[in-house]
């Protein structure tokens, strides 16, 4: 059957430190995310953006709540409910959702959309572990929280919007790992997830680890959410992003993990959504890392050097 994909924009910069992001939907709208899909042999609508409005016209410094730093939580609870309800109605209807952020708090929204009416798991393929919550959290940035607050941290408790209770906590894989705090750090290894460092990555190769991955994830749950977040690629591939770290995968590297979430996917029918976040067009270099976006998630979503079968 052909695979249906629904383009959501989440034109957000709320959570990270750099403004810009916020372009990333219209930069790889731009670069031909729908032509790729297509190509691809995945048949696609683009129901357009969510509503964000620019930060500018916003207020960060009201919205910090007095326990921990959490800058515009207001601004993403409304993005969150307005994004899970999109997501959730895509997989209603029978499509994969493909969620174009924006900074990576728009993940809160995919997640709780995916696990609206299904036990989840997720892969985040990202140099940072996005486990720090309002109390841990370095920075006050939300895009370095959304796997806590799915997960439902002690700081989420109560925060029905932020939570994703089919979350599966042991099906939460990281991989790529090269830039976490020393809080989350800890956090990393007392939760019930499994994180798969660059180190790994160079030890075992991109396709074991992959493999590994979908596997945890996708155990005894109804699907995976694949989180991509473009820092994840080393910045020589992905110059576009707010926070960059050196030592990530390589382009091939990088095409050959979301081949076997394919791979998997036609296996197990375990891709349920996924997401590409943290493209910033202002640093990037002739909208390269947005171009990049739209290649991987054609592969992810089936794209084959040589076509169908
Ligand atoms: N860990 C840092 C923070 O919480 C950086 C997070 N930045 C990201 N995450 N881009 O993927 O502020
Ligand atoms: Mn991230
Ligand atoms: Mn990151
Ligand atoms: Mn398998």
């Amino acid at each position: 059957m052909t695979k249906q994909a629904r383009i959501i924009g989440a034109p957000t910069d709320y959570g990270a430190n750099r403004r810009g992001v916020d372009m990333g939907p219209s930069a790889i709208r731009y670069a031909g995310l729908a032509d790729q899909l297509e190509d691809a042999g995945v048949s696609c609508t683009d129901v357009g953006d969510v509503t964000a409005p620019p930060a500018e016209t916003q207020d960060a410094d009201k919205r910090v709540p007095e326990e921990g730093n959490a800058k515009f939580v207001e601004e993403i609870e409304a993005v969150s409910h307005e994004l899970a309800e999109e997501v959730e109605a895509t997989i209603a209807g029978g499509a994969t959702p493909l969620v174009v952020g924006g900074d990576h708090s728009v993940a809160i929204g995919s997640l709780r959309g995916a696990a609206a009416d299904a036990d989840i798991g997720t892969v985040w393929f990202d140099a940072h572990a996005d486990l720090n919550a309002p109390s841990t959290s370095p920075s006050g940035n939300v895009h370095g929280m959304p796997l806590a607050a799915a997960l439902g941290h002690r700081d989420f408790a109560g925060v029905d919007w932020a939570t994703a209770p089919r979350l599966n906590p042991e099906n939460v894989v990281w991989v790529g790992l090269r830039s976490v705090d020393d809080q989350e750090a800890a956090d990393v290894r007392d939760s019930a997830g499994t994180a798969f460092t660059m180190s790994d990555i160079d030890e075992h190769g991109i396709d074991e680890i992959t493999e590994r991955a979908m596997a945890i994830a996708s155990d005894g749950v109804d699907g995976v959410h694949v989180s991509l977040d473009l820092d994840w690629l080393d910045p020589n591939e992905a110059p576009g992003v707010g926070t960059p770290v050196r030592g990530g995968v390589t382009y091939r590297e990088a095409h050959r993990a979301m081949e076997i979430v394919a791979e998997h996917d036609r296996e197990h029918d375990s891709l349920r959504s996924m997401e590409a976040v943290e493209v910033n067009p202002i640093l990037d270099e002739h909208n390269e890392t947005a171009h990049l976006a739209t290649e991987l998630a054609a592969s992810a979503l089936g794209k084959r050097i040589l076509g169908r079968e």
